[in-house]
């Protein structure tokens, strides 16, 4: 078996190991960030239920921290009043980004963990089974319910040699997104593998792993072996490893080698992490902005390569450089051995350890300039300038170009200093409100602890059961790979009011489509299409939920994105897919069509008809949903299920 299967089987609950069967399989560790957290503990809330039945979750805040009105600061009250009342542990807002404290703390070999945020597999550099889902699924996981996901095939990537200096971890899932593509990873795992895995350290993998989410991958996971050992030690949490690599004999779906001595700093031009060149071949383009940060590139070593490139030079005068580290811990220590005094001298903007620019928390670039950052996302606007030109590298062609105002391949630089490995990383969690510290082992005191909620924190939209039949004006017709962002925005205006569907739902498409909204409230709902892979990205159940609050009820696309599938069956809100590809072309926008029985076909199992009216033209969508998704959708959603 390979790691992946092994911890599969330790975890399955329902279904079989074959690839694209349903299974469900237990959660040991769960994780929600504030952004999707107000919603998934909203949902826990509706269940009734009286404590997590977890081994351990926690509730991290670090997207909303930039608190331009009270929103932000009541929604992290919401968060640590629910943590207390439900045995949850607490990260308190200055703590760090979710993933990256999640390694540091709590990702452990061997087991489960589920968070309300697509880059949870940022753990799978831990030898664990680590998957991004919607708050509600999460939300189910925290109540002790199975996770149910499509079995996916095993990847393997074979790593041989060594990384030649200059070259990071960041450029082995930059070459992989080169050959596979955004929806590359769609239906799989990536298992790493070969010889080549033990130079790599934890953190390192976890970059990779990180932004495997990129390739539409269900997760990615390392062995845990020697260097996972050596990385849990200096956490102090030894007691936390065991050996767990794949059998000689595993079989993988596929095999895809990379020699990592032959990879060359590679950077993701605008606007999809998927548009791969080599730093050589675009160097010298003059660079408005640099950003180092966010839970792809943001740890201890990286910040420590980022100084020793900085020191002592000064950042180009036409470069605004900001530095997010990625932790309190990385935050500290580099404070402590005074490299952030380096970092402050060359001319950076010190920003909060916290996701910042990468979820267009500020820093929004200028008007036509170019973005260099470490992130693993440069979705269309995400940074909050429309037409924004953000490219995805490594943390030294991020400190490099800051310095030469161009983008700079930093092998020009010569020979790169050693950075040393700490033996033991600074320990310090008091920043983590752990159930255990407070009274609250005791049921009594947990029921009186009250669960404030502010005015923005709005109750949970939900529609009722599934009409006999639906008719109404196809509203967009978009093409492939529509991300979460596009759907549903995020940014310094928006995110505030993640708290509050009616809100949020005034900005549905608002960067493709400024007149979807009016055209949404004047019909009364409507249907959306959508292209290959719509809604990859962002876990946000807002691009759901929001739709569906404006009335929207089916989805139509060629194919859609695994959490966003997963998300609009939560809410009761139908994905379907064209029979044929190229019916994909019977549907206009404004076309006015029918769904005569929809309620019937759905539940025998039979493909949907769906009449255009406008065209006079009939066609079939593909009516595959498990028994499961079959009894969410009928029922309007799984709350309504569990209700
Ligand atoms: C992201 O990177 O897009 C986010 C913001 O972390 C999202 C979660 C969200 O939308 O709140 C994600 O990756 O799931
Ligand atoms: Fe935060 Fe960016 Fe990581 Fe998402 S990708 S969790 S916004 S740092």
């Amino acid at each position: 078996m390979t790691v992946f299967e092994k911890i599969i089987k330790e975890h399955r609950i329902e279904g079989k190991m074959i690839p694209g069967e349903e299974i469900g399989i237990k959660i040991d560790q769960t994780l929600t960030q504030d952004a999707t957290g107000t919603m998934a503990y909203l949902e826990f809330d509706a269940m009734g239920v009286r404590n997590v039945r977890t081994k351990l979750s926690v509730s991290y805040v670090d997207h909303n921290t930039l608190q331009t009105g009270f929103e932000n600061a009541d929604d992290h009250r919401f968060l640590q009043s629910v943590a207390e009342k439900y045995g949850i542990y607490f990260s308190r807002p200055g703590n760090g980004i979710c993933h990256q404290i999640h390694l540091e703390r709590f990702a452990k070999p061997g087991e489960t963990l589920l968070g309300s945020d697509s880059h949870t597999p940022n753990a799978g550099a831990m030898g664990m089974i680590a998957i991004g889902a919607g708050g509600l699924d999460v939300a189910v996981a925290m109540a002790g319910g199975p996770f149910y996901l499509f079995m996916p095939e095993v990847v393997l990537v074979k790593l041989k040699g060594k990384l030649k200096p200059w070259v990071s971890s960041k450029d082995v899932i930059l070459e992989l997104l080169k050959r596979l593509t955004v929806k590359g990873g769609v239906g799989k795992v990536f298992e790493y593998g070969g010889e080549g895995i033990i130079s790599l350290t934890v953190p390192e993998r976890a970059t990779i792993t990180n932004m495997g989410a990129e390739l539409g991958a269900t997760t990615s996971i390392f062995p845990s072996d020697e260097k996972t050992r050596l990385y849990l030690k200096a956490q102090k949490r030894e007691k936390d490893w065991i050996l767990l690599g794949p059998d000689k004999d595993a079989s993988y779906s596929k095999i895809i080698e990379i020699d990592l001595s032959e990879l060359e700093p590679l950077i993701a031009k605008p606007s999809s992490p998927d548009n791969i060149s080599s730093v050589r071949e675009i160097a010298g383009k003059p660079v408005d902005q640099v950003c180092i940060g966010s839970c792809n590139n943001s740890s201890y070593e990286d910040l420590m390569l980022v100084a020793s490139i900085l020191k002592g030079k000064k950042v180009h005068p036409s470069v605004s450089l900001t530095i997010s580290p990625g932790s309190r811990q990385v935050l500290e220590m580099i404070a402590r051995n005074g490299v952030l005094a380096d970092l402050i001298d060359a001319g950076a903007r010190i920003l909060e350890n916290a996701c910042g620019p990468c979820i267009g928390m500020g820093q929004a670039p200028p008007t036509g300039g170019i973005s260099i950052r470490t992130f693993n996302r440069n979705f269309p606007g995400r940074s909050g300038t429309i037409n924004d030109r953000v490219y995805l590298a490594n943390p030294a062609v991020a400190a490099a170009s800051a310095i030469a105002g161009v983008i700079t391949d930093p092998r020009e630089l010569g020979k790169p200093s050693l950075i040393s490995i700490p033996d033991e990383y600074l320990i310090d969690d008091s920043m983590m409100i752990s159930p255990a510290e407070r009274p609250v082992e005791d049921p009594t005191h947990r029921e009186e602890v009250e669960v404030i909620r502010g005015p923005n924190i709005k109750p949970l939209p939900h529609r009722g059961p599934l009409e006999e039949s639906l008719s109404g004006q196809i509203l967009i017709k978009l093409g492939d790979n529509i991300t979460t962002d596009d759907i549903m925005p995020a940014g310094t205006k928006i995110l505030p009011l993640r708290s509050n569907i009616p809100a949020i739902s005034e900005y549905v498409f608002e960067r493709i489509d400024h007149e979807f909204i009016k055209r949404a409230k004047e019909s009364g709902g409507g249907f959306i299409i959508g292209g290959v892979n719509y809604g990859q990205g962002s876990s946000r159940e807002h691009a759901a939920l929001a739709p569906m609050y404006l009335g929207i009820k089916v989805f139509f696309a060629k194919s859609f994105a695994r959490i966003h599938r997963s998300n609009l069956i939560n809410f009761g809100i139908l994905p379907l897919t064209f029979s044929n590809e190229k019916d994909y072309n019977l549907i206009e926008q404004g076309d006015r069509i029918n769904l005569p029985s929809v309620k019937r076909e759905f539940s025998e199992g039979s493909p949907i008809t769906v009449q255009n009216i406008t065209k006079g033209k009939t066609l079939k969508m593909v009516n595959r949903f498990t028994e499961r998704e079959r009894k969410i959708l009928l029922a309007g959603g799984l709350l309504n299920l569990y209700r």
